[in-house]
């Protein structure tokens, strides 16, 4: 009979000699095992949601900036606050920042019916902090020294270069960055606080409060135009995850704000002062206090019955504003209004096929880079309709 101690060592012994009989084989087996569990750790770590490595991330730092881009619409703030509700739950400081201003009344609505802490910045130094967080937009601009900001992070949902030393996550398919935001918290287990309810009476680990709920589904609603346009399937996801969190009152507040005076009249004017021709309505609609009501004005030129593609100008300070909006394939709107203002030296114009602005000052106008005549207002719409039909 063989003792299982003899078995035991006339194993080692095999085991012995084939080792020094194969060191190369010993070598191989030693490398495969660290091949082996080192795709086994890269692949846990791929597989783990991009919320619970962001809020990894997140954790690591002391305090973040959370930068949104210039003139920051309601889905920049509302995953700016998403961002800084994480940020205040893994005891990460956060500041959150944006270039240029909040005008638009839409806006404004947000930022004071959430009675959010935002804060204006025109410099790099003025940079809360060293890790910024960029949202909405994955590139920064809009501020001098915006160039050699390198982000710590990126969250996003446009095309685009731009990434984040530690984390990016850009969805072009996505309608709103809000709904990347709202995955997040769901990524970690998150649990949208009711309206009647305390944070403190919600279990979960990580909360998404009332208020940020509400401001979520606000952004997600306000990129896909309601959720009728732009969106994917994960934009209607995120906004059922969301609503039971969501404060109607608040919501509505947000979502029918006052509209000023001057936003209403610049609209009555576009309406009354209106040229058609074919399709295109071109409408000048004199001297605004708000440049904002212009292009607001040409929105709303827009969705009178039989116009495809419009131009309103207006007058501000010294400055013709031009806004158009298009919604004919056969006017590209950028182009058209950079041909149509080509003729005024000092002017500027661009955009895309479906939205374009540009500006004149008023003297190009008056006297042309044609010698010294007199450019009347008259011509430029009639260059204006010339150019939506291409004939220029
Ligand atoms: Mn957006």
């Amino acid at each position: 009979m063989v003792t299982a101690t003899e078995a035991l060592s006339d194993a080692r012994t095999w085991l012995t000699e084939l080792v020094a009989s194969n060191p190369e084989l010993v070598v191989a087996v030693a490398i495969g095992a660290v091949v082996l569990a080192a795709g086994a750790y890269l692949l846990r770590q791929f597989r783990r949601p991009l919320g619970v490595r962001f809020v990894e991330r997140l954790a690591d730092e002391e305090a973040v900036t959370i930068l949104m881009h210039p003139n920051p619409d309601p889905d920049a703030m509302a995953t700016a606050i998403g961002i800084g509700a994480l940020a205040d739950q893994v005891d990460t400081e956060s500041t959150i920042q944006y270039p240029g201003q909040i005008r638009h009344q839409e806006n404004r609505a947000f930022r004071n019916v959430l009675d959010l802490d935002l804060e204006q910045i025109d410099h790099v130094t003025d940079l809360a902090a060293e890790s910024v967080v960029l949202v909405d937009h994955n590139e920064p601009r809009g501020f001098t020294g915006s160039d050699g900001v390198l982000p710590f992070a990126v969250v996003d949902h446009h095309p685009g270069e731009g990434t984040g030393d530690a984390f990016t996550d850009v969805r072009t398919d996505y309608g709103a960055s809000a709904s990347i935001m709202a995955e997040y918290f769901q990524d970690v287990g998150g649990d949208p606080v009711p309206p009647d309810k305390h944070e403190s009476e919600v279990a979960a680990e990580f909360v998404v409060p009332s208020q940020i709920a509400t401001g979520l589904l606000y952004g997600i609603l306000t990129d896909t135009q309601r959720l009728t346009a732009g969106c994917s399937s994960a934009d209607f996801a995120a906004a059922g995850y969301l609503y039971p969190g969501v404060d109607e009152d608040l919501l509505d507040r947000i979502a029918n704000p006052q509209v000023s005076k001057d936003v209403l009249e610049a609209k009555a004017r576009a309406i009354a002062a209106r040229k058609i021709e074919g399709s295109f309505a071109v409408s000048d609609i004199g001297s605004v206090s708000n440049v904002d009501a212009i292009p607001q004005a040409a929105d709303e030129l827009l969705r009178l019955e039989g116009v495809t593609a419009v131009v309103v100008i207006g007058e501000c300070k010294g400055t013709m504003h031009l806004s158009g909006r298009s919604r004919d394939d056969r006017v590209h709107m950028g182009r058209a209004l950079d041909a149509a203002v080509s003729e005024y030296g000092d002017a500027s114009a661009g955009g895309h096929a479906r939205m374009g602005g540009g500006q004149i000052p008023i003297g190009e106008v008056a006297v042309g880079s044609d010698g010294g005549q007199q450019l009347q207002r008259s011509t430029l719409v009639d260059r204006l309709f010339e150019t939506m039909a291409g004939d220029l």
